[in-house]
């Protein structure tokens, strides 16, 4: 077993990430049926979700090696109050969708709280013990007790997974970032129904010495933690 050391070093561009298992969280980023699955809202939408599927498994072994180090895992679900009132109408009508938010589609009323599409894909369940967020923007800490949760636990660096990488991983990267979090977004973790969003959402993060943070994927990240375990 190796000693105790000042940090964990993760190998990760544009530079090492360090952190510590005590002042470092998990954010699983909005990986529900209506944007990940199969017949779910993104699907509807016309868009490949093969992408974001591809995210499930290496999540998963985040997640496992996480829990294990006891990294605290925050989940957020973007989403509504079934009467909407706290969806902007300029957010309702855009898109002049013919199944929008409120709509009923074929997992509920879309992007809806309570309703199938809502939920976390099964695969990723969060455990009874773990916070999960519902946030009705694209970023985590507008209209949420994500940053309240996150001074509790003494969080200080965010591994970020979840989807979609350019709209709300990188809504909430950004937010994180001006209330003083340093972000490692794990690129195989994340994932957009457009490669080449993929591909410039995560180069954005890294661009200008971390201008946003930092990238690594997701098993230099869990050999990372278990080395250190
Ligand atoms: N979670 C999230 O990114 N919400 C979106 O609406 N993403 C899209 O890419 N549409």
């Amino acid at each position: 077993m190796s000693q105790p050391s000042d940090g964990i070093v993760i190998n990760a561009e544009p530079y090492e990430f360090t952190c510590k298992l005590d002042d470092t969280a998990l954010l699983v980023i909005d990986m529900q049926r209506d944007f990940v699955a199969t017949g779910g809202f993104g699907d509807s939408l016309g868009n490949d979700v093969s992408n974001l599927h591809d995210t499930i498994e290496p999540t998963r072994n985040v997640l496992e090696t996480a829990r294990e180090a006891g990294i605290p895992v925050i989940y957020t679900r973007e989403g509504h109050a079934p009467h909407l009132a706290d969806c902007p109408p300029s957010k309702e009508e855009r898109g002049q969708l013919d199944v929008g938010i409120g709509d009923e589609g074929a997992m509920g009323d879309v992007l809806v709280r309570g309703e199938e599409g809502h939920e976390i894909v099964t695969e990723l369940e969060p455990r009874d013990d773990e916070v999960v967020i519902d946030k009705p923007g694209k970023g985590s800490f507008y209209a949420t007790d994500l940053n309240l949760v996150l001074r509790n636990l003494g969080t200080e660096n965010l591994i970020v997974t979840g989807v979609t990488t350019e709209v709300c991983v990188h809504t909430t990267i950004r937010e994180a970032n001006d209330r003083g979090y340093e972000c490692l977004m794990l690129e195989d973790c994340v994932g957009s129904y457009f490669d080449e969003f993929q591909r410039v959402g995560v180069e954005m993060i890294k661009a200008q010495g971390g201008i946003f943070g930092w990238v690594a994927d997701s098993q230099a990240f869990t050999g990372a933690i278990e080395s250190e375990a």
